[in-house]
Formats: C-alpha cells, structure tokens, sequence
C-alpha cells in the first residue's frame, strides 16, 4: 500500500526498542515536539525492531524505526535519518564507561583498563558485523582483540594480572553494547585474568545496579542526553570514567527508498 499520507502507508506506528532506552523516551518528546499525535511508539527489543525492519525491507514496505549509530543495520540495508529540525533527538553524544564507586580500590587494574577502553564507530561496526554475520558475540570480540593487539597493548600497558578475581559488568542487549560489553570481557580475562560475568539486563536496572553496587561496571551510558534521567538519578553513586566512543547520532531511521525527508513529513 503506497498511497496515502506516510501515516496510512505504516498505520500510524513507530516500531521502538525496550522501553528503558533513552531513544525512546526521545521519540515520545519528538512525537510531542513534532504533533505526532495519531502515532503510536510499538515497543519491543533492538533484535524485534531489526526483524520488523529486515522484513518490510525484503518488500520494499514503509516502515519507521528507531535507529541509533553505530548499529550494524546501516552496512546491511540503505537507510537514512529523518531530519530533526527542532532537535528532539538532542546533539552528537558520547558513549562512556561508568564504575561503581570502589571499583578503584578494589580491582585497580581493572578500573585502570576500564578508564583507559576507547575505540571507534568503525572497530564497533567490525565486531558487530561479525555478529550479525552469525558469529558468536564472545568470538567476534575475541577476533577483534586478536586482531587489535596494538590498541588493546595500549588498554593494559604496565597492568599487573589479577588471576581469578571476579568482575560484574552489566550491559542491555542493544547490538552497540553487545559488541564493547563483549570486547572488554575478552580483555580483562584474557589479559588481566578476571573472571567476568556480563549481566544482561533493561537500561534502568544497568544503572540500578552500578548504584547499589551489585554490577562493578558496564561501558553504556550514552551521555549527555539519552541516559540523562539514569544518571541525574543516581549522581554521586558512580563514577563516570568518561568516552570510550565518540560521533553516535539517534533518531528515526526510514528506508531511503521511502520519500519522506523530515519528522515534519510524518504529520498528515
Ligand atoms: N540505544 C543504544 C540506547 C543506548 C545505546 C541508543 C538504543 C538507549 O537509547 O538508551
């Protein structure tokens, strides 16, 4: 069904992720900023929303996501960003990496090796890639740290081993943080010799969690603005260790073969 308004053409829904992201606390502030009244935020999961968006790919359908970067999903298919005029998805943020507080005196190579993790969009995409490729999460980020000797060199230079101490680090099954969660587990075991369990669990908990000290750390935060909530909320019961990424973007991601250009487009 090509014809009508945008609106008719996808029956008015937005296909979302889990409802504790950022990104979607941002598109109902976009649905508001922009009067998008009749439309419905569908939540889910980044994997529902990935499946929803392969399958009206397949057919050529109208269909509109939430979309972040780095996500794989822009290597795999031709997709753009909806233009955001009043800036409802905010600016260029950071991904950084937060610690509970002690962390420092408790593992200090750990916490060493977690403030200095830094990469960019494009090692992300590698790892990924490999995932959605069908590679097992913890092989992928094994590839890569094999393959990255010199950069992980620089993560744990001069740091001693801590044979068999454990490390909690919790992480949201969002492909972005199931590729760094995975490649700084692949580190600090292999080495610096933790033992790392990686706790799968929604945004707010991750935070939850750090706060009350039963996950050590986790390498999430989109910051300033899509976990902003999370992390006025628990100030002073964390440490931020600052960027391990830097140039992501969010928004509403459309196929290009859909032509619309802009938010403002979706209302009519
Ligand atoms: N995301 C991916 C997250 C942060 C990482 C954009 C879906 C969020 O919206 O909270």
């Amino acid at each position: 069904n090509a014809s009508g308004s945008v609106g008719d053409q996808v029956d008015y829904e937005i296909i979302g992720i889990d409802p504790g992201a950022g990104l979607m606390k941002q598109t109902k502030q976009a649905m508001d900023d922009y009067e998008l009244s009749d439309w419905k935020l569908v939540e889910g999961s980044d994997a529902a929303m990935a499946a929803a968006l392969d399958k009206a790919y397949k057919n050529e359908d109208p269909i509109i996501v939430t979309g972040w970067t780095p996500h794989w999903m822009f290597a795999k298919y031709k997709l753009k960003y909806l233009e955001d005029p009043k800036g409802s998805y905010g600016k260029d943020e950071e991904i950084h990496t937060i610690v509970r507080n002690g962390l420092k005196d408790d593992a200090p190579s750990a916490y060493a090796m977690l403030d200095n993790f830094e990469w960019t969009a494009d090692d992300m995409a590698v790892v990924m890639s490999a995932v959605e490729d069908g590679s097992k999460p913890e092989d992928a980020a094994a590839k890569w740290v094999e393959d990255n000797a010199d950069k992980v060199d620089a993560w744990v230079k001069d740091l001693p081993k801590e044979e068999g101490k454990e490390l909690t680090v919790a992480y949201v099954a969002w492909a972005s943080e199931i590729a760094s969660t995975n490649v700084v587990k692949q580190v600090l075991e292999g080495r610096l010799g933790y033992k790392v369990e990686m706790l799968q669990v929604e945004a707010g908990p991750m935070w939850a969690g750090i706060a009350g000290g039963s996950a050590d750390a986790m390498v999430a935060a989109w910051l300033p603005t899509t976990h902003q909530d999370y992390f006025n909320e628990y100030q002073g019961k964390f440490e931020d260790l600052g960027a391990n990424l830097i140039g992501t973007k969010l928004g509403l991601v459309v196929p290009e073969y859909m032509d619309i250009t802009s938010i403002e487009d979706l209302k009519n």
